[in-house]
């Protein structure tokens, strides 16, 4: 029997923990490693996994989301693929705002035409990782499955903000607690002695926990079933209530995962990808992360020292240092700049001198800079001889298009820095 696999990336609730990055775009759109967006990682895991029946289940529309799905998914008429954004929307059922992950799923029961014998996969939208999807699906559908939930292993001391589970030695799901904190609850939760024997990786650390990755597969009827009750969410509610009436097994993942629904989170996984090694490989001709193509001229750089710079084309540089920088789209910087770990998302479009000249500042960092810890929004306009670093300053201080969350330095979208400005 052919069954459909109805994907779900569950495209993010208010986006509060990436403010200011989400202050104008919903979080699917927030730009990643210099010219991707958060939602690339997760439909490329799909088409990578020969499922393309994609939807993004969004809060609020934006401009930026439709452009870059248009502009990137294109499917041809054989196959019958799709990548779909449904919004929160008025109905004559529901309120306008999903309530959380299940609601959102229940809010559009209507537009997935699902049959009795599909599955859905449910997703993320905010982590880094690479999964074959095929295999959660293989294992779900071996197991006799209810909902298969993917589990990673983690050490005790991380399992902050994660759903952990207890598994029997067959990886049936026996407990779920969501986001424990009691240390005793935790040390309840810890996998057996055997069930750590078979974990290659975390053989002979500490004791080790196996969290929810937040990667659901559920039967079509148990899902329906399960959202005819009033509960909105899925880690919270409907997983903890379905244990023990249902048959919940987890599926084991050991590769790297990070969730990055967090402005600190978001800032050191793009770091990362410019130490020599990076955890999460760009370079995987096998399964490569898809994205707008953009007809870019190659970035060029005068007379700069470059150290782990990871730059996406359309850059312009003059004679500068970089040091862990990840220079986006168009990433303008004029002389004599000093970078050092710096995300730059860079510009929706290249400016003339002309239109330059109808601005305070260009598009694009100033001369005698110097930005340290910093992520630097798309279309800033960053002044000459600015200084701008996070050390000693709170969290959520602001000043102008400044701030400061995570002991990260956020100049914000379409931000304007005047020259001099010292933080
Ligand atoms: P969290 O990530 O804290 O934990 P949640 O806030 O429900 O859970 O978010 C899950 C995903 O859904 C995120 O991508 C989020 O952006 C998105 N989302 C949240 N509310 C939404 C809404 N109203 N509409 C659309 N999308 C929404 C979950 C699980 C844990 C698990 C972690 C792993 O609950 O058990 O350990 O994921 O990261
Ligand atoms: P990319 O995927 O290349 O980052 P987007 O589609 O997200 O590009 O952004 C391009 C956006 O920039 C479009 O919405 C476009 O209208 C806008 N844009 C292009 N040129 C200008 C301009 N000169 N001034 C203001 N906005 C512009």
């Amino acid at each position: 029997m052919k069954r459909k696999v109805i994907c779900v990336i569950m495209g993010g609730g208010r986006g509060t923990r990436l403010y200011p990055l989400t202050q104008e775009r919903c979080k699917p759109a927030v730009p990643l490693a210099g010219k991707y967006r958060l939602v690339d990682i997760p439909i490329s895991n799909c088409l990578n996994s020969g499922y393309n029946q994609i939807h993004i289940l969004t809060q609020f529309n934006t401009a930026s989301l439709h452009n870059h799905i248009q502009s990137s998914y294109q499917f041809d008429p054989f196959g019958g693929g799709f990548v779909d954004i449904l919004s929160a929307e008025q109905t004559e059922n529901g309120e306008n705002w999903y309530q959380g992950t299940a609601d959102a799923v229940r809010q559009n029961l209507h537009h997935y035409g699902a049959n009795d014998e599909d599955l859905f996969l449910i997703l993320s939208g905010d982590q880094l990782y690479r999964m074959d999807f095929r295999k959660i699906v293989e294992h779900h559908l071996e197991t006799k499955a209810d909902i298969t939930i993917a589990a990673k292993p983690v050490l005790k001391s991380e399992v902050t903000g994660l759903g952990v589970m207890k598994v029997s030695d067959d990886y049936t799901i026996q407990e779920f607690v969501e986001k424990p904190t009691d240390p005793a609850v935790i040390d309840g939760l810890l996998i057996s002695e055997r069930l750590r024997e078979s974990l290659s990786e975390s053989k002979g650390k500490g004791d080790v926990c196996l969290a929810s990755m937040g990667i659901y597969v559920f039967s079509k009827k148990v899902m329906y079933e399960a959202l005819q009750t009033d509960q909105t969410d899925f880690g919270k509610e409907i997983i903890p209530s379905l244990l023990g009436k249902k048959k919940l097994v987890s599926y084991l993942f050991d590769g790297y995962w990070e969730d990055i629904g967090t402005v600190r989170s978001f800032f050191d996984a793009n770091l990362a990808l410019t130490d020599n090694v990076p955890p999460f490989n760009f370079f995987d001709p096998e399964r490569p992360v898809y994205t707008r193509a953009r007809y870019l001229p190659a970035s060029k750089f005068n007379n700069c020292h470059l150290d782990h710079v990871l730059s996406a084309g359309g850059g312009l540089v003059d004679t500068g240092r970089m040091r862990r920088v990840v220079l986006g789209v168009r990433g303008v910087v004029r002389e004599n700049c000093d970078l050092e770990n710096v995300v730059m998302m860079g510009a929706d479009w290249m400016e003339s001198p002309e239109e330059a000249a109808r601005h305070q500042l260009p598009l694009g960092i100033g001369r005698n800079c110097r930005i340290r810890n910093a992520i630097i929004d798309k279309n800033a306009r960053i002044g000459d001889n600015v200084v701008l670093d996070p050390a000693g300053k709170p969290d959520n201080w602001q000043e102008g298009s400044v701030y400061v969350r995570d002991g990260v330095l956020i100049v914000m979208k379409k931000g304007v820095v005047p020259s001099g400005t010292v933080v």
